[in-house]
């Protein structure tokens, strides 16, 4: 294969706004990977439900993950598992606000919200979001897609069928990363009407939203496919069931599969990974990077490192964040 041909360069060539991020708060550099890490502040998902009882817990987990190496947090309050039942909006407002208020304080670090609803993403960029992550793609409320464009947030459009509660009814296609490509691309089409630019979008194929396991390897083993769309492209694996159907151990003893699958999707050219794991994930991250790039600049530190200037290359305020805490 020459080089031109790679994912990594044909995404840079089809998208020109490929190796950064435009969000509310500044731009995201993607030329390496990006790792977001996971505050699920609900009760009831299927990893980590009820371990972030409070802002103050969730700003020691969000340390960690920093210290660890994500370059973004990503605070949801409702839980998309196949089954949930959805949360009320005061309910959902209740439990990420407050959290993204102390970790804009706290951290001022990029911060994304994980969440369906207009008004809560609306209030989220208020108090320090700048990104939404929608696992409906902008399909879910119709003030969503204005809602984003209005704020300049980045946004985050994944592919789903239908809702949590009756998704995996869904999960039929003929040939799986065709037809999710395309129904990304109608998702694409829905964002640009509204005035979101293409440089806030990043795709992702929602491994398991609608897609059973073999379904969701087959989209990771496929990945160039939505990669070629020419959009960043984010992938969720973390502590999924297919890796549970691979493994047979439950969501907590999935660390090591997830690390592998995030690997696997930065060779076949994803840039964000949403994880629970964020040591885990940054290592397997790097290594990779290693492997393909080799050794450079300083002792210990490679060119592949998620590690190695935590995302941001403009944002004033996280610029300031991150010098005030290096003092
Ligand atoms: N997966 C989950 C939630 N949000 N967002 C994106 N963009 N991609 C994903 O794959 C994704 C997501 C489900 O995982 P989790 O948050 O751990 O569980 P729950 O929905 O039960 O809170």
């Amino acid at each position: 294969m020459n080089a031109a041909s790679s994912p990594r360069d044909r995404q840079e060539v089809l998208n020109p706004f490929g190796v950064y991020w435009q969000t509310a708060r500044g731009r995201l550099a993607l030329d390496r990977p990006l790792v977001m890490g996971i505050l699920n502040i609900t009760p009831d998902s299927f990893s980590d439900g009820g371990e972030l009882g409070n802002p103050a817990a969730a700003l020691d987990r969000a340390r960690e993950m920093v210290e660890a190496g994500a370059g973004i947090l990503d605070v949801g309050g409702e839980s998309t598992r196949p089954g949930a039942q959805p949360v009320p909006l005061d309910e959902e407002l209740g439990r990420v606000i407050p959290v993204l208020e102390i970790l804009d304080r706290e951290l001022g670090v990029p911060l994304s919200v994980d969440t369906r609803k207009a008004e809560v993403a609306r209030r989220a960029l208020e108090v320090g979001a700048a990104v939404v992550n929608d696992v409906s793609g902008l399909g879910h409320d119709p003030a969503m897609a204005s809602t984003v464009a209005r704020k300049g947030a980045g946004v985050v459009l994944m592919h789903m069928r239908g809702e949590p509660r009756d998704m995996t009814e869904r999960a039929s296609y003929g040939d799986v990363a065709v037809e999710v490509a395309r129904e990304l691309v109608e998702r694409v089409g829905v964002a640009r009407e509204a005035g979101i630019s293409d440089d806030a979008i990043v795709l992702d194929p929602g491994i398991g939203f609608a897609k059973t396991a073999d379904q969701s390897l087959t989209l990771l083993r496929e990945l160039e496919r939505i990669v070629a769309l020419g959009f960043p492209v984010l992938v969720g694996p973390s502590r999924k069931s297919f890796l549970g159907a691979v493994l047979g151990v439950p969501p907590t003893e999935r660390v090591v599969g997830s690390a592998v699958a995030c690997a696997y999707a930065l060779e076949r050219g994803a840039r964000v990974f949403r994880v629970h794991d964020v040591v885990e994930t940054v290592q397997a991250l790097t290594v990779l990077g290693a492997l393909r790039d080799g050794l450079a600049g300083e002792p210990g530190v490679n060119p592949g490192d998620p590690r190695r200037a935590p995302g941001v290359v403009e944002g004033e305020r996280w610029r300031r964040a991150r010098e005030d805490n290096q003092r």
